[in-house]
């Protein structure tokens, strides 16, 4: 039986998705605080909530990434929380920070194993004085790590989900509800922050030009390339005449030290016949 069209892969092409893996964590009211929820143990103190997400702008993440389980400390109820859907995410409460393991489940087709990514639950303030007096401020301790997901020679089916503008639907969808778009930190106008691949060819490359909705483009690119390009040869310039002043600077103390020689020589020869003249 030849194997279904979807698990063919394309050669030599490496596609990445960035992803953000963190938490965050906030003090609860204390026990006997009316504010207090119902039915928390006594001894827990925090409110946290781990997440795998993408980054502001970012293509949606659930184009390639079907499943999310956060294996959390084993003494919690049920420790093996699955995310079948976004947000990938889990809220409890607690006492200590501990190390939880990610566990990442691509789309079927994607065709790839399962992949494990560690995150420590971070519930006290850390980080230098800024960084904790920024954490005090806002009561929030957040934790996060950029983690980058490559695909290696996709299979093709992935590869046109990973090139289509529906990845930015998400946007738009999540600018309806203005208040759970800022939830997520999208833009509220719904306009992703990143350039949107070509509509007519399906590529991963920059879009041809930019424009106000795509700020990465082939066209900046090249700018960029010739920036750079102009800056070197700017140094390349400034280094020769570097050069030629060191050895200008060079010769003119050879010349100096030749002359200086010379005196010296002559001082000598007039001190060594003064001495001589006083000694008759
Ligand atoms: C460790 N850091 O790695 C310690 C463990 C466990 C924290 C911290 C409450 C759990 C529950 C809680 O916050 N545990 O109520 O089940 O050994």
């Amino acid at each position: 039986m030849p194997a279904p069209a979807t698990n063919k892969r394309i050669k030599n092409k490496r596609i990445s998705r960035n992803i953000i893996i963190g938490s965050e964590a906030v003090q609860l009211p204390p026990l006997g605080d009316p504010r207090r929820e119902k039915g928390i143990p006594e001894d827990h103190t925090k409110r946290w909530t781990v997440y795998v997400r993408q980054p502001e702008g970012d293509p949606a993440l659930s184009t390639w990434l079907n499943k999310v389980q956060f294996k959390i400390f084993n003494t919690y109820e049920n420790p093996l929380r699955t995310c079948e859907n976004p947000p990938f995410e889990v809220t409890e409460t607690g006492w200590g920070g501990f190390t939880i393991d990610v566990r990442l489940h691509f789309q079927p087709i994607s065709g790839e194993k399962a992949q494990y990514r560690q995150h420590f639950l971070q519930l006290e303030k850390y980080g230098d004085e800024k960084q904790q007096a920024q954490q005090e401020a806002s009561g929030v301790v957040r934790s996060e790590f950029l983690e980058v997901v490559q695909f290696n020679e996709p299979t093709e089916a992935l590869f046109e989900a990973l090139t289509s503008e529906d990845q930015w639907n998400y946007l738009a969808a999540a600018t309806k509800g203005g208040k759970k778009a800022a939830m997520m930190g999208q833009h509220l106008n719904g306009r992703p922050r990143r350039g949107y691949p070509n509509s007519q060819e399906k590529s991963a490359q920059l879009p041809e030009k930019s424009s106000e909705d795509v700020q990465f483009s082939q066209e900046q690119e090249q700018a960029l390339i010739r920036f750079i390009k102009e800056k070197s040869d700017e140094v390349d310039k400034q280094l020769e005449e570097e050069l030629q002043r060191r050895q200008a600077t060079e010769a003119k103390l050879k010349t100096l030290r030749a002359e200086l020689g010379h005196e010296a020589a002559q001082q000598a020869a007039q001190q060594a016949s003064g001495d001589r003249s006083r000694r008759r």
